[in-house]
């Protein structure tokens, strides 16, 4: 290794370099409308470097088995390269052990099998189930199936009057009627606001209540103590974090997880069965029912090795710096409202906006013809935005390890393009 190299890689683990990062994304070789990709969705699903690409092409071609069943060498290698990812996912939030992380689909197969079984065993006519509103579909909607079906009462958090940050008082006043569950995003992914979780987490404990929270947005992006936060759930996903799709995790205590039933019945998830009983398995994989995604978990487990390989607090500064860049250039902007809180300490790399004038859908149109990937909507939080926002829709950039102030650059010229088209001054 030449010592300009040794030096970059040095630079990189200081200070994280997106350029050296980039060259690692195979994706960032493509051209958009013959121009090269600025990529600023990661917030709906992040690209994947081509040791999480290699991995899984590895796994099919050099050991493809079904794990947790053969004797023989392939099967036995791949069963460790899923269950090593597991205790990775462990590791990463600083769960006590590889009995308390499930395995699931996604984010949103997470939180409907916490409200099918937790839900379906603890939750009653009359009880108050608290969520906020600034909430994904993926943490309102099971909520709103399991208040129907149980007879219980769905309570909001407000947002405060800037509409970005929690009303404190309106969650006080929430854990006031003692709800049994109280579920709400780490991050959302409109306003980018990152919630106070271990207060909140700590405020719902003293009004006895449980508590899930939905961390689709902070795990990839920032150091997450699930130990030291108390939550009594935790949901994530990997394809948010460099890794495939068709994995999540779900995070429970474990005297919780002893306590809830599967959802899902079939192999793998069984000790004994006999005509007319059965006797369940071990945690975790009592709740993983049938072959299960097993690149995912190896994809999984590589995309937690680059990402520890950055560190998850290089990986937070450099978003934070890039957001405040991208505020400031945007604020800047005659035209352009941005919504979310300016303090950095608590919001991440989600910046949503609009523009009087432009449909958003008409901004990422634009942007797409500069070879800019944005997203524009509703973004699966409806309420949000239809409801506390008042927009119909909004416009949304969101950052990454592999973006730059460069990509700022570029986003602000295809506002002048979308102004210019527009006719607007
Ligand atoms: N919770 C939050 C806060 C999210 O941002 C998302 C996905 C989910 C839950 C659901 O994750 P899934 O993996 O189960 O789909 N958010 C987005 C988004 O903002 N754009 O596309 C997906």
């Amino acid at each position: 290794m030449s010592p300009k190299h040794i030096q970059r890689i040095r630079r990189a683990q200081k200070e994280l370099d997106p350029t050296a990062i980039k060259a690692d994304f195979p994706i960032f070789r493509i051209k958009v409308h013959g121009k090269p990709l600025v990529y600023l969705d990661s917030a709906a699903t992040s690209q994947k470097p081509k040791q999480v690409i290699d991995a899984i092409v590895d796994y099919y071609s050099k050991y493809n088995a079904n794990i947790h069943r053969g004797v023989y060498e392939i099967s036995e290698k791949a069963t460790e390269a899923y269950e090593g990812s597991r205790e990775k996912v462990a590791n990463l939030i600083n769960a006590r052990s590889i009995e308390e992380i499930v395995y699931t689909r996604n984010t949103t197969e997470v939180i409907n099998l916490v409200a099918l079984s937790w839900g379906n065993a603890n939750i009653r006519r009359g009880d108050h189930i608290l969520i906020s509103e600034m909430e994904h579909h993926s943490n309102l909607v099971p909520w709103q199936m399991l208040a129907e079906r149980s007879g219980a009462v769905l309570d909001y958090i407000k947002l405060d009057s800037a509409n970005a940050l929690l009303d404190i008082d309106s969650v006080k006043a929430g854990l006031e009627k003692r709800p049994k569950l109280v579920a709400l995003s780490h991050v959302s992914n409109v306003l980018g606001t990152i919630n106070d979780v271990d207060e909140i987490v700590r405020l719902a404990h003293e009004a006895g209540a449980f508590i899930l929270i939905d961390g689709a947005q902070s795990v990839p992006h920032m150091p997450v103590n699930v130990s030291s936060m108390d939550c009594d759930f935790f949901a994530f996903s990997g394809h948010k974090m460099l890794g495939p799709a068709g994995i999540g995790v779900l995070y429970a205590k474990r005297p919780i997880l002893e306590g809830m039933e599967p959802v899902l019945g079939g192999g793998d998830m069984i000790r004994t069965v006999k005509m007319h009983s059965h006797t369940w398995n071990d945690l975790p994989w009592r709740f993983e029912a049938g072959t299960p995604n097993i690149e995912g978990g190896i994809g999984l487990g590589a995309a937690i090795d680059y990402l520890n390989r950055i560190g998850m607090g290089s990986i937070r500064r450099h978003e934070m710096h890039v957001t405040k860049y991208a505020l400031e250039t945007l604020d800047g902007i005659k035209g352009v409202r941005v919504f979310g809180t300016r303090d950095m300490n608590k919001r991440g790399g989600v910046i949503a906006f609009a523009m009087d004038g432009v449909h958003p859908h008409d901004i990422a149109s634009i942007f797409d013809s500069e070879g800019i990937a944005i997203r524009a909507g509703q973004h699966c939080a409806m309420p949000l935005v239809t409801q506390v926002l008042k927009e119909d829709a909004v416009a949304r950039i969101s950052f990454y390890i592999y973006n730059s102030e460069e990509d700022v650059d570029e986003a602000a010229k295809a506002i002048e393009k979308v102004k210019k088209i527009f006719k607007l001054s």
